[in-house]
C-alpha cells in the first residue's frame, strides 16, 4: 500500500551532520514548511537499528510513519526528495511540465556526480589525485555554466530541487576557499552568482548546524587531506 497525499505522515530524517545528501532532503522539507524530526547518527559507529532500516548503510533515510502503513524507511536522497514533493504541501519544487521535470531530475543526478568528484578532491592525499579531481570539477562546472539561465536560481525565479541539490555542493567551498585558491569557479560567472544566491536562502543556511565548518575541517584532518597542505 502507498500513502495518499492526504495521509498525515510523521517524518523522521536519519541524518549526519556533514552529509550533503541529507542536506538536500532537509532543504526540501524546509522549503515546504513541513515539520520533521532530525536524528543525526555517527557513521563511524552505525547503530544496529539504523543498519536494519538502511539497506546500503547510508544516510539519509526518511522514516515515514502513517496509521495505514506503520513505519516505512525510504532511502536514496533523490527518491526521498521526490516523495516529499509528491506528498507534502507548500511550494512546488519541480516544474509542472514533464520534459522540464525530467531535465531537472537529470541535473539532480549531475549534482550527485559532482559530489563524487568532491569526495575525491577532499580525501585526496597527493597532488596528482587532487589535480585530477580539480580538473573533473572544472569540466563539470563548465557544463553547469552552460545550463544556467539568468538566475537567480537554476530555473529562474523559482527555487527547485536542483537548487536543493547544488546548495550543499557549494557549501564545501566556503571552507575550501579559505584554504587555497583552487580556481574551480574562476571562469564560470553564472555558477558563482548562483552559489552566492543559494548561500542566502534560509532553508540552505539552516540545513546544517553552527558546528559544520569545524566538523568539515576535522574531517579533512582525519583524511590527511592534500587540501590542508595547500593552506598558507
Ligand atoms: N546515493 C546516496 C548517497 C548517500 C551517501 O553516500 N551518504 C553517505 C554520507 S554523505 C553515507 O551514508 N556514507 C556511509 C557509508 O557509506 O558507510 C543518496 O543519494 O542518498
Amino acid at each position: 500500500m502507498t500513502s495518499s497525499p492526504e495521509t498525515p505522515a510523521r517524518l523522521k530524517l536519519i541524518s549526519h551532520k556533514l552529509c550533503p545528501y541529507v542536506q538536500r532532503a532537509v532543504i526540501a522539507l524546509k522549503e515546504k514548511g513541513v515539520p520533521f524530526e532530525r536524528v543525526d547518527i555517527d557513521l563511524a559507529n552505525k547503530p544496529d537499528w539504523f543498519m536494519k532500516i538502511s539497506p546500503l548503510g547510508k544516510v539519509p533515510v526518511l522514516v515515514v510513519a502513517t496509521e495505514e502503513n506503520g513505519e516505512v524507511a525510504l532511502f536514496e536522497s533523490n527518491v526521498i526528495c521526490e516523495y516529499i514533493e509528491e506528498t507534502q504541501g507548500g511550494a512546488k519544487l519541480h516544474p509542472a511540465d514533464a520534459l522540464k521535470r525530467a531535465e531537472h531530475r537529470a541535473w539532480m543526478e549531475f549534482g550527485s556526480a559532482i559530489l563524487g568528484d568532491l569526495w575525491g578532491l577532499e580525501t585526496a592525499t597527493d597532488p596528482a589525485t587532487f589535480e585530477s579531481k580539480r580538473q573533473a570539477l572544472l569540466g563539470k562546472f563548465a557544463r553547469v555554466e552552460d545550463a544556467l539561465g539568468t538566475g537567480p536560481y537554476f530555473a529562474g525565479e523559482t527555487f527547485s530541487l536542483v537548487d536543493a541539490v547544488f546548495a550543499p555542493v557549494f557549501r564545501y567551498f566556503d571552507l575550501f576557499d579559505e584554504l587555497t585558491d583552487h580556481g574551480i569557479f574562476r571562469d564560470v560567472p553564472k555558477v558563482r552568482a548562483w552559489r552566492a544566491e543559494l548561500a542566502k536562502r534560509p532553508s540552505v543556511r539552516t540545513a546544517v548546524g553552527a558546528d559544520y565548518p569545524e566538523l568539515l575541517r576535522a574531517f579533512l584532518v582525519r583524511h590527511r587531506a592534500h587540501l590542508l597542505k595547500l593552506a598558507a
